[in-house]
């Protein structure tokens, strides 16, 4: 399995240092196997110290928080609690040499978001239609195979390390859709649960569980599941208080309810506060959380009407409920209205739960977003979103109050994410959901550092150049101007334009010979911009205001309508997807300038995947560019061949 951002030649610079390590416990353990681990590999071993990482009660940093700092050639960590001697060992590993050069002095670095999470979508059993990852681009699963638990120490270990590297500290091992041979994880495959818990838990990271709202049916026997039935309530206090015996830093449950055919407290008239409720007060005892998801919407809708907008369901169902749930309940917020696409608005729910813990979910899967065969680096869409100013000055990331999470995008791929040039999004996350004011392109510039240790300039402006302007190529192609999905349905990859317009998902984009894009404003559409506070919902809300790249978002409008930027809607369609494909010919050649530079294998696997996205990039521009040509009739203003 290849090393990602943390190959051997990453720790040089530690490995040859002789180092001193103060302190006790199971992360300080950690802590020293890799300094011994880096020793052996480069030969560093007795003499004075050049590194010292220390346990320090008057350390600044809080519980993972650490000083850094050099002096009188010392280079020095000092942690009040092993996390942060472990996070300190990794920002060493970052700085490599650095770190041994110039005296610095200490600085003091904590994680703004205290719960830094991964959740797997992955199965036990290989699911006949969604496979063993739910939306995954990366082989199997680290954790299951064909139903049977693969306890591949090794791999697992691995990924715990490489996540921990980037700060991440909770993972949620399965599918938050709960079949039925996955409810069995709670109780009688628990060990499965508890086994991983031990793998991960050296690296500071608590497992997480998606269980299924209707587990006391399921597993217990139960008549009913409803969450105000006493019986129901001891039932999940009598479970969880075995998860705890067995797990006893266990982090919580995750809940998918009433969602894509999930049971949920709908199934017995009760709200989402009461069914999130009953499982907080059974986790409460023992610190955990529970993951209550917001992505909630009626998804067997009809498409001729047209005053249902799957927009504003989450805010719909939950704003009202703002202050009723429990404090161990964190509402997990998909950070678009939608569902993960290419560029929506943050979602409103974010600012409307004051008295609700919450926490933004991004998907690292790039379900969307070119499933791993196209180069998208996700850091600045997730910087850009996290910076919002949604309740000003409130950012996007000050309303996640409840940490933040995000779907993995590994599998039992030999590169960890399928396209090599994935893992950067791995990366990437946890990195800005510790700090996420850090730039994006600085992120990438620190994983190339990493992954391909002592890159020659050439190396790295190359993949600054295929990466860091990536997403916004990728929006070029695809679904134009906010309007999203016009993907294949099902498997989101690849154009289908009127895909979904037909069907009862709720992800329409109302193409006539006129017009195209969602009224949702409150003067004549779905009223979903009332959901913004001040001011989005009346820069949303106006024409003249309203951001071109989210126009047909929030409005319909006529093929002719000028953008801000000067160019009709429909010319704006057409060169967008002639530059986006463009952008991605030039992608292979500049890869090919660093064919030596790289392992051949890494860079056949690139290269193959840059074929294969300009291929679909070509599909995205023909199709798209043929279907608005043929419904507007308006033809290119520079005369290019717009079907093919
Ligand atoms: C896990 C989208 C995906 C589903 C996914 C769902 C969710 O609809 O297509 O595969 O299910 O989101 O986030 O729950």
């Amino acid at each position: 399995m290849h090393a990602a951002w943390l190959p051997p030649e990453a720790w040089r610079a530690i490995g040859t240092r002789p180092a001193r390590v103060d302190g006790e416990g199971l992360l300080v353990q950690t802590v020293l196997d890799e300094l011994n681990a880096a020793h052996a590999a480069f030969g560093g071993g007795p003499g004075a110290p050049q590194l010292v990482l220390a346990l320090s009660p008057t350390a600044d940093g809080g519980p993972e928080g650490y000083s850094l700092g050099r002096s009188d050639g010392v280079t020095t960590v000092l942690a009040e609690a092993p996390a942060g001697l472990l996070y300190g060992l990794f920002h060493v590993v970052r700085l490599g040499e650095a770190a041994f050069a110039d005296d610095f002095p200490a600085t003091v670095h904590r994680p703004v978001h205290a719960r830094r999470m991964l959740d797997h979508w992955d199965n036990v059993d290989r699911h006949p239609v969604m496979g063993q990852v739910e939306r995954g681009y990366s082989g199997g699963s680290i954790f299951w195979r064909d139903g049977v638990a693969l306890r591949d120490e090794a791999r697992v270990k691995a990924y715990a390390r490489l996540v921990a590297a980037t700060g991440i500290n909770a993972v949620a091992v399965n599918n938050v859709n709960v079949h039925a041979t996955e409810a069995h994880l709670l109780t009688d495959r628990l060990d499965e649960v508890a086994w991983l818990a031990d793998v991960f838990r050296p690296y500071g990271i608590r497992v997480h569980l998606s269980v299924s709202f209707n587990a006391p049916m399921l597993l217990g026997g139960l008549p009913t599941a409803d969450p105000l039935d006493p019986s129901v309530a001891a039932w999940w206090a009598a479970v969880t208080k075995n998860v705890y015996d067995a797990i006893p830093d266990f982090g919580g449950y995750v809940v998918k309810a009433d969602s894509e055919g999930q049971p949920g407290p709908f199934g017995y008239g009760r709200s989402h506060a009461d069914g999130a409720n009953v499982l907080a007060d059974a986790l409460a005892p023992y610190g955990g959380v529970v993951h209550w998801r917001a992505f909630v919407y009626n998804h067997r809708q009809d498409w001729r009407d047209r005053s249902t907008d799957r927009a504003r369901a989450a805010y719909d169902h939950f704003a009202p409920l703002d202050g009723q749930f429990r404090d161990n309940v964190i509402l997990q917020v998909k950070y678009g209205p939608i569902d993960f696409q290419t560029r929506e608005p943050v979602s409103p729910v974010i600012a409307a739960m004051a008295r609700t813990r919450v926490a933004v979910e991004l998907q690292v899967t790039q379900e969307y977003t070119g499933q791993q065969q196209h180069v998208c680096y996700l850091g600045p869409q997730w910087s850009e979103t996290l910076s919002f100013p949604l309740a000003e000055p409130r950012t996007v990331s000050e309303l996640s109050t409840g940490g933040l999470v995000a779907v993995s995008n590994v599998g039992d791929d030999e590169y960890w994410t399928g396209h090599p040039l994935a893992q950067a999004n791995l990366y990437a996350f946890g990195r800005l959901a510790w700090d996420p004011t850090l730039s994006p392109s600085a992120v990438l510039d620190e994983w190339i550092s990493l992954t391909f240790p002592g890159a020659e300039a050439v190396l790295r402006e190359t993949l600054h150049a295929m990466m860091d302007h990536s997403w916004r190529t990728y929006e070029l192609y695809t679904a134009p101007l906010g309007v999203g999905f016009m993907v294949k349905p099902h498997y989101h990859y690849g154009p289908d334009i009127d895909g979904y317009e037909y069907s009862p998902w709720g992800t329409y984009h109302f193409a006539d010979r006129d017009g195209i894009g969602v009224d949702r404003t409150r003067a004549t559409g779905t009223g979903y911009t009332g959901q913004y506070p001040p001011p989005w919902c009346d820069i949303y809300e106006s024409l003249s205001t309203c951001p071109d790249e989210l126009l047909l978002f929030f409005h319909h409008v006529p093929y002719g309508h000028v953008l801000h930027s000067g160019k009709t809607v429909i010319q704006h369609i057409y060169d967008t997807h002639f530059e986006g494909v463009e952008r991605v010919r030039a992608l292979r050649p500049l890869w090919e300038r660093v064919a030596g530079l790289v392992d051949p294998a890494l860079h056949a696997r690139v290269a193959e995947r840059l074929d294969e996205q300009l291929r679909c990039a070509i599909e995205w521009r023909d199709q798209i560019n043929t279907y608005f040509y043929r419904k507007s009739g308006v033809p290119d203003a520079h005369g290019r061949t717009i079907y093919a």
